[in-house]
């Protein structure tokens, strides 16, 4: 703890080079290879990342920004109507130090019920950056980081405070948002989706049994709601030129994670030996981007005692990313238990926005 800062790891460093060593060997073993986007995020990746938010074929973070700076009081007075109380507490998924987490936690913050801020996210600096940057906005709150992978330690977010918890004097006070932007839940298949979206329902969502009710018959009060930034589906070639971009910064990204695999489990990886690709998926719906052997090769990783073989055209799957219209986020909500409330998108209607309630 420092200064009202608390950082909770679930993820140490041994578990996380545990993590990534599982990952790699059943990837990479598996036909076809395929890498879980996860390891892109080291610290050149986060970088990588960054510059290809301010590309011009890149329009998702452009677009969600103008949703939230445009709505953002729209989405607190819709939560302070349907959450009693309005919201406690902010959780952020998958958060680094967005502007938009500034935005939305300045007009969370206006409503004067905010108590706490949890950021989640596997990258334990960010957090720390973010966290310190929260507290210097609003020297009150209380900031409780959690380094975990939102695939498996879900269900170690601090539970919601209940209204016995909380003081006479807030004791309403008890609804929680739950912030999952960017488009990164794309990058999960369908069920993995609906096991994410489940276990945060689960866990910030009302009880079953026992919860409040507002009347007989009636829906359970709701006690908590997602904020879910998903892109849209939208003409191939322009989903194709944002994910391969002219000044090819997304294919020093995608080549970066074998620069990942080379340092931290000691691999032999020649980069100029894999070319990016990115492809559209009409049947999936997502956007696929890969590794492309261009000749016949193998590669050593150390840490696995694992050699790799490749051939001439082979391809390593890394990333899904899949695109949504608002049928399907509606369906994949609802299949976790979420109903979705509010859908709003960008006036080239790029990318939504969807307030869910559980
Ligand atoms: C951060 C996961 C939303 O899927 O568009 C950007 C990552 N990959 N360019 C996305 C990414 C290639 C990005 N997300």
């Amino acid at each position: 703890a420092r200064g009202g800062i608390t950082i909770e790891r679930h993820l140490t460093d041994a578990q996380r080079a545990a993590a990534l060593a599982a990952d790699v060997r059943r990837g990479l073993t598996a036909v076809p290879k395929e890498l879980p986007p996860t390891w892109f995020y080291d610290a050149a990746g986060s970088m990588l990342f960054g510059k290809i938010t301010e590309l011009p074929e890149y329009y998702q973070t452009r677009a969600e920004r103008a949703i939230l700076s445009e709505r953002a009081p729209e989405v607190v007075a819709e939560l302070a109507a349907v959450l009693a109380g309005g919201v406690d507490t902010f959780i952020e998924l998958g958060s680094g130090i967005s502007d938009k987490t500034r935005l939305l936690l300045a007009a969370l913050a206006g409503t004067g019920r905010l108590r706490r801020f949890i950021p989640f996210d596997v990258d334990a600096e960010a957090l720390g950056r973010a966290g310190v940057a929260a507290r210097a906005a609003h020297p009150g709150l209380a900031v409780h980081a959690v380094v975990g992978d939102f695939r498996q330690h879900l269900g170690l977010l601090p539970a919601p405070r209940t209204s016995q918890q909380a003081t006479a004097g807030d004791r309403a006070a008890t609804g929680t948002l739950v912030a999952f932007l960017g488009g990164t839940i794309g990058n999960l298949r369908p069920p993995e989706r609906t096991e994410l979206l489940s276990a945060l329902r689960d866990r910030v969502g009302p009880r079953e049994q026992g919860g409040p009710r507002s009347g007989p018959g009636e829906h359970p009060e709701p006690g908590a709601a997602l904020l879910l930034g998903t892109d849209l589906l939208k003409d191939p070639a322009r989903l194709v030129a944002a994910y391969d971009d002219s000044a090819g910064v997304t294919a020093a990204f995608n080549r970066n994670l074998l620069t990942v695999l080379n340092r931290e489990l000691g691999g032999d990886f020649d980069l100029r030996g894999f070319a990016h690709v990115a492809a559209w998926d009409p049947e999936n719906r997502w956007i696929e981007m890969r590794l492309r052997s261009v000749r016949p090769q193998k590669a050593y990783l150390a840490a696995l005692d694992l050699t790799v073989s490749f051939e001439e055209g082979e391809e390593v799957r890394t990333e899904i990313s899949a695109k949504f219209d608002r049928p399907a986020v509606e369906r994949d909500l609802a299949a976790a238990g979420w109903r979705l409330h509010r859908w709003w998108t960008d006036p080239n209607e790029d990318f939504a926005l969807s307030l869910a309630l559980a």
